[in-house]
């Protein structure tokens, strides 16, 4: 249902509405896969979640070169495929990925690791390449742990926090940001991406944001970003021209207030694809 709140929300006219060709593929369903898949026994829907990421990543790998893909999801799992996806689709292109993760949770669990089973906490682990996920598919492209930057954590697991700790993840909680202000990390990260001629994938988990203003998440956790910090975000993106695709995940329209979660989401992405005030260069309108 998420997608479908996006897309009654307008993603698809405030896109064109800056000027881009938009084509919306519609809903992938995910590739048949044995009933049974190799996982430790408390994780949740493995067989049905191989089959999306299967599905998710050939989808990523087929964008043509110089599209923008924006993935709608449905949970944080759909990273599986769409991070591992773009991640040889850089590599075709020779270049480096980078990942963003704006998000409260760091999703850095191992299948073993995650006392929830919910696989929607382990996509950042998966993409590193380094970790069992046995049964899932191989993981061709892994992306190095210093091309991960994660801004907004304030829910991390005891385990995913050691984890992260031995890892070379760039990550900044809630605290580093009311300390230094959010502009400053991210700007440190995309110059990093910037200098590496790297392909960015930004992920978007819903809850990056405080459920004051984005109450339509299953996990909402308080104390999350600002929509002016969050805007902010966005419009570093757009500037740095670096983002090759994005991902929209943990929308749940069904906890939402008159669509205004979607709402906050719509307007968010039209910031990191060139919504303005004003133009910094010309201070003409648009
Ligand atoms: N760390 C918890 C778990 O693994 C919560 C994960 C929540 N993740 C998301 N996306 N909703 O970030 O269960
Ligand atoms: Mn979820
Ligand atoms: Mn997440
Ligand atoms: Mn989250």
């Amino acid at each position: 249902m998420g997608p479908d709140a996006l897309r009654v929300a307008g993603l698809h006219d405030a896109l064109t509405g800056l000027g881009h060709h938009v084509t919306d593929l519609g809903n992938l369903s995910p590739l048949p896969v044995a009933d049974r898949c190799d996982m430790p026994a408390h994780i949740h829907a493995p067989a049905q979640t191989v089959g999306w990421t299967q599905a998710i990543a050939n989808t990523a790998q087929s964008i043509a070169v110089g599209d923008l893909p924006i993935f709608l999801g449905g949970d944080h799992s759909l990273s599986l495929g769409s991070v591992t996806g773009m991640a040889s689709h850089a590599a075709a292109q020779g270049k480096p990925q980078f990942v963003l993760w704006l998000d409260a949770h760091s999703d850095f669990h191992t299948p073993s690791s995650s006392t929830s089973g919910n696989l929607h906490g382990t996509p950042l682990a998966y993409a590193t390449g380094k970790f069992g996920f046995s049964g899932f598919p191989p993981v061709p492209n892994p992306i190095p742990e210093d091309h991960i930057c994660i801004l907004g954590l304030r829910s991390v697991d005891a385990a995913e926090r050691d984890m992260l700790q031995a890892s070379g993840i760039r990550r900044h909680d809630m605290r580093d940001i009311d300390e230094t202000g959010i502009a400053r990390p991210l700007a440190a990260f995309l110059d990093t991406v910037a200098q590496a001629n790297g392909a960015l994938h930004v992920s978007f988990d819903v809850d990056f944001l405080d459920p004051g203003f984005a109450p339509a998440v299953g996990t909402t956790v308080p104390g999350g970003a600002t929509i002016r910090e969050a805007h902010l975000v966005m419009e570093m993106i757009c500037d740095s021209g670096l983002m090759s695709s994005l991902d929209l995940v943990e929308l749940n329209p069904f906890l939402d207030e008159r669509g205004r979660t979607a709402q906050v989401m719509v307007d968010l992405v039209a910031s990191a694809l060139g919504r303005r005030v004003f133009d910094r260069q010309t201070q003409a309108f648009g």
